[in-house]
């Protein structure tokens, strides 16, 4: 079964991209196997090494927006793609609005060792 922190790391983290394409998120959204039964609306990758991705957890704790305590702000910027499901977009077709940014991210952190299980936003 995928865990929690496995399934960040196959929707969100991507530290060799982004490839340089207007395509990335339909691509992607595909391949890492988000365009299953509905096109996911929303979704970020993150283009940073895993392990300064993981060392999310040991930084900045704030509180989560639905009121948990386990949500941790990254100290520095990270870059990072925005993928955004067009309004035109018919599933099974998932076409996807792609963007680029750099941003400080908010992720939750679970487990034994405490690692990202999940994207909260970028800020
Ligand atoms: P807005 O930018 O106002 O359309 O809000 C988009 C929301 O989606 C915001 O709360 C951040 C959140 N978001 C961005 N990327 C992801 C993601 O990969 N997963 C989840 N669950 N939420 C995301
Ligand atoms: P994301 O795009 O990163 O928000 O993650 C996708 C899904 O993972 C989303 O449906 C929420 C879920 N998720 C991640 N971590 C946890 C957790 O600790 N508890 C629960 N109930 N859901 C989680």
């Amino acid at each position: 079964k995928e865990s929690w922190a496995m399934m960040f790391q196959r929707q969100h983290m991507d530290p060799d991209g982004p490839s340089n394409d207007s395509n990335y998120c339909n691509q992607m959204m595909r391949r890492r196997l988000m365009t299953e039964g509905l096109c996911k609306p929303v979704n970020t990758f993150i283009h940073e090494p895993l392990v300064d991705v993981q060392a999310i957890c040991l930084q900045g704790n704030i509180i989560c927006k639905n009121g948990k305590p386990n949500c941790h702000k990254s100290s520095s910027s990270m870059k990072i793609t925005d993928c955004r499901v067009k309004s035109s977009s018919k599933y099974p077709d998932c076409d996807y609005h792609t963007s680029h940014k750099e941003r400080h991210i908010i992720v939750v952190c679970g487990g034994n060792p405490y690692v990202p299980a999940h994207f909260h936003a970028s800020v």
